[in-house]
């Protein structure tokens, strides 16, 4: 199978650490959804990442949809987001809150960083980060315990953090929460993470 999309997407590289933590092979497409977007629509009517290419052909969008067909293919023992109640609405609800953060987080990078200045609307940018920022506060009080089972939270909420450190790094500085940044290490520490480490945040700028 073919995934596609780069990395510096954290939703691109939750999909790919959930399946090499699963054990899938697969290849990297790494054109970029910016400066390919004519070839990524081709891909994803959308023109968005990730996607996921299946072996016949058949192609997965958005990374929740691939993260399911992920879980219900190796079944509910191995599954990344449990299968029962109360551990599954759990996990749930801090993906929903790390996803959240990326939502606002990125919305707000493409209002400073992509929007031509001239049109740039500064209070949307400060709502947005209010935003993320009342959900990673709520992530950081969550119990994060060493000894748990890599989940799809943590992928997810791992995933989150090093992007929002790329893109905004003023909203989640070392060390002001000590929770996360114990979960951000454990994970970028294993060898899925290592394998998909994102270097630098490429999006066009414009002054
Ligand atoms: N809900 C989607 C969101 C995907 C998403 O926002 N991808 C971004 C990259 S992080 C993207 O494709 N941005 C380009 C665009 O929307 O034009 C998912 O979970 O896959």
């Amino acid at each position: 199978m073919i995934l596609v999309g780069q990395y510096d997407s954290p939703f691109v590289r939750r999909v790919a650490v959930s399946l090499r933590v699963l054990g899938f092979d697969y290849q990297h497409d790494t054109r970029s959804v910016f400066a390919d977007f004519d070839a990524m629509r081709r891909v994803n009517p959308l023109g968005r990442i990730p996607s996921l290419v299946l072996d016949d052909g058949e192609t997965l969008i958005d990374s929740a949809a691939i993260l399911d067909w992920l879980d219900q293919s190796v079944g509910p023992a191995r599954a990344l987001v449990p299968a029962t109640q109360p551990e599954r609405r759990r996990v749930l609800h801090r993906i929903a809150l790390a996803t959240g953060v990326i939502d606002k987080a990125g919305a707000a990078t493409y209002e400073r960083l992509i929007r031509p200045s001239a049109y740039r609307w500064p209070e949307w940018i400060e709502r947005c980060r209010t935003q993320a920022t009342g959900a990673i506060e709520a992530l950081a009080a969550e119990p994060w315990p060493m000894s748990a089972r890599i989940d799809q939270a943590h992928i997810t909420t791992a995933c989150m953090i090093r992007y929002v450190r790329m893109s905004d790094p003023d909203l989640l500085p070392p060390e002001r929460y000590p929770a996360l940044d114990a979960l951000s290490a454990r994970c970028e520490a294993r060898l899925e993470f290592q394998a998909t480490y994102p270097a630098e945040y490429a999006v066009p700028h414009n002054e």
